[in-house]
């Protein structure tokens, strides 16, 4: 495939509702596309850094940079046979897998629309709908969260997260499963505990949890092993896992049951195939993680959700949830039954409305 130019952006948009972690709150995103272009043809990707280091090292900011200086000229100085071969071409760069990832998934839209044929067929997928959940921020009452769990599930989305943190986990859990007795839930922590909060996340274990992802710091393998050895509840790894290898790593420790895969955090398309088949072999579930992406990235999710091993519901919600309007046409809908339908045109199977990129972008560059 031959690549010609690649247009940097970043973008704002505001969110339809303020989303709080453990680790912030936020009411707009800030985020990067990445657009490649050869032959008459052009793919895009987003890149799933945030303004500020805290879910992640990686910010905008640090993408910008690393794109503009080192990854686009990389992959603008020579041919590259096939989408699978960016992450190679880009391997003297160490780390900054969000801003490679932005980059190589461009890339791979850009091939499959070179060879007429959806994404997911390019990267394997096997099915044409995905199972869809939704992440819930923390909330300021219970009353709000309740509102927030009635209007998804009235919705029909087939499971819930909600963010948790030190001091807002029993009694958000407690509340929930006794207004919802048979929901599939689930929390999410974004690092924000310590083994020495053992018996706080011990006692959401009575609670038929589903999972608890990421509970202890991205670098604590060996102590989220620890952990795994004193709960019930499985334990799942979101931002631990930033390569197959890695989580090869946390399986022969015992450090998770289940692993989310966001091919940001990976760096793209190839290492996240990589990372679903790492999973399969152990015998290990995934589910596609989000970051809060507009259409494109979220286009980019959907297909790769379509591969097998992705078999738990994911945080891949409609886009109505997070933009109005979103980037793409058509935009993301959920089905009564809580599924999102992968596109079947070519490539990501959207089309990306410039105007509203145009509106939204802060800054732009075109390479070389
Ligand atoms: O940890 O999964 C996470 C959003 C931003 C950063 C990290 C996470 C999230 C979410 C939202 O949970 C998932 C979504 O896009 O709906
Ligand atoms: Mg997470």
């Amino acid at each position: 495939m031959r690549i010609e130019t690649v247009e940097l952006r970043r973008l704002r948009l505001p969110l339809v509702r303020a989303f709080e972690t453990s680790f912030g709150r936020t009411d707009t995103r800030e985020f990067l596309l990445v657009r490649v272009a050869g032959e008459g043809l052009a793919g895009w990707g987003e890149c799933v850094a945030e303004q500020d280091p805290f879910y992640s090292a990686e910010t905008t900011a640090t993408a910008w940079g690393v794109l503009r200086d080192h990854l686009v000229p990389a992959l603008l100085s020579g041919p590259v046979a096939h989408p699978r071969d960016v992450w190679t071409r880009l391997s003297h760069v160490r780390g900054h897998r969000m801003a490679k990832a932005g980059l190589e998934m461009a890339a791979w839209d850009l091939f499959a629309r070179q060879q007429g044929v959806p994404l997911a067929r390019v990267l394997g997928g096997t099915r044409d709908e995905i199972a869809s959940g939704v992440s819930i921020g923390i909330q300021p009452s219970l009353d709000a969260l309740a509102t927030r769990v009635d209007e998804a599930v009235s919705a029909g989305y087939q499971r819930v997260k909600i963010k948790v943190k030190p001091g807002y986990d029993l009694a958000p859990v407690r509340y929930l499963r006794e207004r919802y007795p048979d929901l599939a839930l689930m929390v999410d922590a974004n690092a924000a505990y310590t083994l020495e909060d053992t018996s706080a996340l011990q006692a959401l274990d009575a609670w038929q949890l589903t999972m608890i992802e990421q509970p202890l710091d991205e670098e604590d393998l060996l102590h989220h092993a620890r952990l795994q050895r004193s709960l019930r509840t499985a334990v799942c790894l979101d931002e631990s896992i930033v390569s197959a290898r890695r989580a090869e790593e946390a399986f022969a420790l015992g450090a998770c049951r289940i692993v989310n895969i966001k091919p940001g955090r990976v760096g793209g398309h190839a290492e996240s195939i990589a990372l679903h088949d790492a999973c399969a072999r152990h015998g290990v579930p995934v589910w596609h993680g989000g970051m809060l992406e507009s259409g494109i990235g979220r286009a980019h999710n959907v297909h790769l959700a379509s591969l097998p091993n992705f078999s738990l519901p994911g945080d891949i919600a409609a886009s109505a949830r997070y933009y109005r309007p979103d980037l793409v046409d058509p935009e993301f809908v959920v089905s009564a039954r809580g599924t999102l339908c992968v596109p079947d045109g070519p490539g990501i199977g959207v089309a990306v409305v410039e105007d509203r990129v145009v509106h939204a972008t802060l800054d732009h560059l075109t390479l070389p």
